[in-house]
């Protein structure tokens, strides 16, 4: 079906995402709540100003020195990520050499064959996580059933994009979580050992290329990046930056998508 998006800016590239979103619907990777997932998303990077905010670079600065550190990384994948990023998981797999397991809250072996194949479709070797036969009994849902070489035996998770007590579960049980989430309010964020408040599109290239970057550092630089990181802290500067920009945007001092405090 041919796109019926004008190219003119400023909202094609959102409506270009949604629209991509709408088709992999029809596919079974993305289910309808994972629209409304996207909605609520879109609204908070609404007020962030959709762009990667000081904040935000700092989390994944924080990130990348935590995957390179670990020992069995994976990356939890469920549908609107597979949608909206399967070759930037690829490559983030590739340059931290984490695993890639497929695990759905909408859980269904046909979703999880569907998401298998486009994450392969866009470069991931081998991915985890379809048909899984362990048990995190934690967890309060079909996000339970693990893979045993994947989640199972992890030390850090990066689970982008999911609200819920997967994430406070994960933790309790002694993994170190890593999430994505636009919304600093919610679960997903505030239980997380690191939040990146951002949009997965723009986070995972960022946490990519900083991970390229740092992966000549020694383990004690690395360690003393993740060490100076306070994720309450940094989720408290995100909310700030949210107050700042809504209160210049009401005095009229900046227009809206033209934030004044920005690093990328
Ligand atoms: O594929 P399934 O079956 O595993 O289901 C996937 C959804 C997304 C329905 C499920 O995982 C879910 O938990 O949705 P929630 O509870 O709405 O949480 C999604 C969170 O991600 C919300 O806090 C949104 O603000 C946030 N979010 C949405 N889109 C983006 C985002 N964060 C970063 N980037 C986005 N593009």
């Amino acid at each position: 079906k041919e796109s019926q998006i004008p190219p003119d800016p400023p909202r094609a590239e959102s409506l270009i995402i949604r629209e991509g979103l709408a088709r992999m619907l029809e596919s079974g990777v993305v289910v309808p709540e994972g629209l409304m997932a996207h909605g609520r998303g879109e609204a908070f990077d609404y007020l962030i100003g959709e762009v990667t905010i000081s904040p935000a670079h700092d989390a994944i600065q924080a990130a990348a020195a935590t995957l390179l550190i670990a020992n069995h990384p994976v990356i939890s994948i469920n549908g609107n990520v597979a949608a909206l990023a399967a070759g930037e998981v690829a490559r983030l797999s590739a340059a931290c050499g984490a695993k890639v397991e497929v695990n759905l809250f909408h859980q269904s072996r046909d979703r999880e064959e569907a998401i298998a194949e486009l994450l392969q479709k866009s470069g991931v070797d081998e991915v985890l996580g379809v048909g899984a036969s362990s048990n995190i009994p934690e967890v309060g849902s079909s996000r339970r059933r693990v893979d045993p070489n994947g989640i199972l035996v992890s030390d850090v998770v990066l689970v982008p994009l999911e609200d819920g007590d997967r994430i406070k579960a994960l933790e309790k049980i002694g993994k170190k979580v890593i999430t994505v989430d636009l919304n600093p309010l919610s679960q997903a964020a505030q239980h997380a050992s690191i939040t990146i408040v951002d949009n997965v599109v723009r986070a995972l290239p960022s946490l990519t290329n900083l991970i390229s970057k740092l992966s000549n550092k020694t383990t004690l630089d690395l360690h003393s990046i993740v060490d100076n990181f306070d994720n309450n802290r940094n989720l408290s500067l995100c909310l700030n930056h949210i107050l700042h920009r809504i209160k210049e945007l009401q005095e009229q001092k900046i227009k809206v998508n033209r934030p004044s405090s920005t690093r990328s």
